[in-house]
This record gives C-alpha cells, sequence and structure tokens, in this order.
C-alpha cells in the first residue's frame, strides 16, 4: 500500500488487529456486508440493485448461507433489505455454493482421496501439480475444508494448497466448542473461532508438519477446558 494514502478498515473478524488510520471492526456482526450496509445508512446512500446484490453476495459467503451461529435477527433484516432492493438471494446462494468446474471437483476427489485423520484432525494437501494437471493454476476454490469438516470423525478439518508462487494457503474449520481462529492468527493470518486461514511459506511437507503439530496442541489444550459456544 502507498504509505501516502489512509487506511480504512473495515472488518467482522475478531482476529483483526485494527491495522487501519480508522478502524470499523465489529466482531459481533456475522458479516462485514453487514457492516457496509450500515455505513450506506450513516452515509445517506442510496441502495441500488449492484450494490445490494454484492452486499448479498459477501453476506451469503460470510455466513455460509446464513447457518453460521453468529447470524441474528439483525442478519436476516439486512439481507430482507437487500432482496427487497433486487438481490436474488437463490441465484446468489446457488452461484456460490452449488456451483464449480469439473476440473475444481476432480481436484476435490484428489484432496479427498489423501485425506488423513490423526487425533480428530481431518487433513489434506492440494499440490502446485496436481492443480496443473487438472489445468487450474491459482487456488480459487476454498470449499475442500467446508466438506472435510462435515465428516463425524472430524473435530478440526485443514486443507493446505500450494499457490503458484509456493506460499502454502491454509483454510481451517472447527466443530462448535473447538478454536481454529488462534492457529490462524499464530500463522499470520485470522478469521474466526470455526472457520479461519492463513498463508504461510512452503515447503508443503514443512507446512503439514508445522500446522498439523500446532493443531494438536491446540486440539490437546482444548480437551482440558469447558468448550465454549462460538461468539
Ligand atoms: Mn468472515
Amino acid at each position: 500500500l502507498n504509505s501516502d494514502v489512509s487506511t480504512i478498515n473495515i472488518d467482522h473478524h475478531m482476529t483483526n488487529l485494527n491495522f487501519g488510520a480508522v478502524n470499523l471492526v465489529q466482531a459481533e456482526r456475522a458479516s462485514t456486508a453487514e457492516i457496509l450496509l450500515q455505513l450506506i445508512d450513516a452515509l445517506d446512500v442510496q441502495l441500488d440493485e449492484p450494490t445490494a446484490i454484492c452486499l448479498l453476495a459477501g453476506m451469503v459467503t460470510d455466513t455460509q448461507g446464513f447457518t453460521t451461529a453468529n447470524v441474528t435477527p439483525a442478519t436476516l433484516e439486512a439481507a430482507s433489505r437487500l432482496v427487497a432492493a433486487g438481490a436474488d438471494l437463490a441465484y446468489i446462494a446457488n452461484m456460490a455454493y452449488s456451483r464449480r468446474s469439473l476440473p475444481a471437483l476432480r481436484l476435490w476427489g484428489i484432496g479427498l482421496a489423501n485425506m488423513r485423520l490423526e487425533e480428530g484432525i481431518l487433513w489434506t494437501t492440494l499440490s502446485r501439480a496436481a492443480r496443473c494437471a487438472e489445468g487450474l493454476d491459482e487456488v480459487t476454490d476454498r470449499g475442500l475444508s467446508s466438506l472435510l469438516i462435515s465428516a463425524d470423525e472430524a473435530n478440526i478439518a485443514a486443507v493446505l494448497q500450494e499457490k503458484p508462487d509456493g506460499r502454502i494457503e491454509i483454510s481451517l474449520r472447527a466443530r462448535p466448542g473447538y478454536d481454529v481462529a488462534s492457529v490462524a492468527l499464530a500463522l499470520g493470518g485470522g478469521g474466526h473461532l470455526l472457520a479461519a486461514g492463513a498463508t504461510i511459506d512452503g515447503p508443503l511437507d514443512e507446512a503439514v508438519k508445522l500446522v498439523i503439530g500446532m493443531l494438536k496442541t491446540q486440539v490437546l489444550s482444548e480437551q482440558t477446558e469447558v468448550p465454549t459456544p462460538e461468539g
């Protein structure tokens, strides 16, 4: 970022470090789009259809289709206003969660075939070579970790993907009562108790050792504590 430009930091992640010159961080909000809608109201900006579509896409993807534990009546009221302003909820939800390319699905197959379960941590890796073999380059699909955490045996799920630049993108999911935000934050990333992520240096096998080791330590520490609901 150009240091002459002030940073306005708008976010809903509890791990946000308030790095902006101005910080509008509301961890109690289910999505950043909800905060933007408040801002639009406060600035007396007209809520037109393209804006409503973008904000509803933000809400749907941040809440996994309004299914995360932090969704409140205020979230649904905000979504209701966006639908009234012309945003198509069924279309947006379908595009966000039910459409993907065949190569992306094949890549999931590779990830699923290589899953490993250790101490309640269900994890897998996707190498750059595997992605290139399917004709994919950039990491674009982040849904596999959500599929992994649906396994009955998993308390924590992790997907480690090797990016084109050799760095490793980590996507973490937890079952209620567990916390992946603290591990993500320790790795230089962030997120929520139940969904978080980070990007770290490769190579992939070193990243696996580091991340799975940290997750095992985290799970051990949580087994001695009373589980807390997601905040
Ligand atoms: Mn979020």
